[in-house]
């Protein structure tokens, strides 16, 4: 296992660990954390047993708390750091028609300053990114101004842009569709690129691996934006049909593979490189904490297959316009069962060989289960 793989760092979402579901049900599993300091317990132990995973991300306003440098210290006693925070300006009433790009100055102030508040968030835990991820969009043809939405989305996120530090990070996620049908507001990556460009050289793009129409080459992203510099992160899920959000590298082990691959062409797990890895995932019919732990080995997987492409001999066979022989060169990685030398490098960080079984094994889960009875399940509150 080269340097670059030993750089592999994965960024846990507190919200995978509350409950969630679809919009016809949302479950509820026995120990499902009532509290932030729960879920980043529960972060906490996916880094125990897989040593992948040394940051949480958090959701404002869901996981708001009083003192967020205490709720820094929780999570350091814990074994992890707080990281990205995401602003979520999705479920309030006066978002209905948008937040940073509302025709409504009062509304867009109020989203600004929500962002606003979410940069002091950042300054007490530490944490270097402010994820944006706008609903904002409209349903119908007509229904909006799309030029005069991108007009003031551009003035939002300037008045923002202007507040982050100099050690922090603005990312601005793309999505092509929902809750808006017709139009969204940061549909795909080019516009956030172009807006991202426009602030400045600490705003970058955040690439989600749920967010593209069927059939999109994301590998192609992924290097393009490297080249431009403007990688600043992955969520990464995997979808069949929308946005899925299920463990990343299930529905398309070879789709994470190949992206992985550009990763590593492009420098992004170089020494200091600037993309950070997270999942953005719910887990609405699996056990959470094994599904997180499942993600996050899923992704040091095709990450090791990726690293195994011979890039020399590949060149040699691309040059020549040998086609085959290129794919081949390809394929022979991902065909290869790194599990073992994955297991043995475990073994030789002190982590157990086999991160799932040795939790199922820990007891972790029964105790939880036993533990958080009463209180109201953290969930996402569709
Ligand atoms: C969205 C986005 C985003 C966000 C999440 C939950 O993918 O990253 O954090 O839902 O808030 O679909
Ligand atoms: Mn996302």
């Amino acid at each position: 296992m080269g340097t670059q793989l030993d750089n592999l760092a994965i960024e846990l979402p507190s919200w995978a660990f509350g409950n969630s579901g679809t919009r016809f049900k949302v479950f509820g599993t026995p120990g499902t954390p009532r509290a932030v300091q729960e879920k980043i317990a529960d972060a906490a132990t996916v880094h125990r047993f897989t040593g992948l995973a040394p940051t949480v991300a958090l959701h404002i306003p869901w996981d708001t708390v009083d003192d967020y440098r205490s709720l820094a210290g929780y999570a350091e006693e814990h074994g992890v750091k707080l990281g990205t925070i995401n602003s979520n300006t999705f479920q309030d009433d006066d978002y209905k028609f948008g937040s940073l790009t509302h025709t409504d100055k009062t509304v867009r102030q109020k989203a600004i300053d929500h962002h606003l508040a979410c940069i002091e968030v950042m300054n007490e835990t530490g944490s270097r990114d402010l994820k944006i991820w706008l609903a904002d969009g409209t349903n119908y043809p007509g229904q909006g101004d799309i030029r005069g939405r991108q007009e003031r989305l551009a003035e939002s996120l300037n008045t923002i842009y202007q507040r982050i530090g100099d050690d922090q990070r603005l990312v601005l996620e793309y999505k092509f569709f929902e809750p808006a049908m017709y139009m969204t507001d940061v549909p795909d990556w080019g516009t956030s690129y172009a807006h991202t460009l426009a602030l400045g050289e600490r705003a970058m793009v955040c690439l989600d691996t749920g967010h593209h129409a069927p059939g999109t080459n994301i590998e192609f992203i992924v290097a393009q934006l490297l080249r431009l510099q403007k990688l600043g992160s992955f969520d990464f899920n995997s979808r069949f049909y929308a946005d899925d959000d299920l463990i990343v590298g299930a529905a398309d082990p070879f789709q994470l593979f190949r992206i992985m691959f550009e990763v590593l062409r492009g420098g992004g797990l170089d020494d200091g490189s600037p993309v950070a890895f997270m999942l953005d995932q719910c887990h609405n019919v699996e056990a959470k904490i094994p599904g997180q732990i499942r993600s996050v080995l899923n992704v040091q997987e095709m990450a090791t297959r990726a690293a195994l492409v011979d890039v020399e001999a590949l060149t040699v066979a691309q040059e020549a316009g040998d086609v085959l022989d290129a794919n081949e060169v390809l394929m022979d990685a991902f065909y290869t069962d790194v599990r073992p030398r994955l297991a043995q490098w475990r073994t030789e960080h002190g982590l157990p060989a086999n991160p799932m079984s040795a939790f199922a094994e820990s007891g972790y889960q029964t105790t939880i289960d036993a533990e958080r009875v009463g209180g109201t399940q953290s969930s996402w509150g569709a």
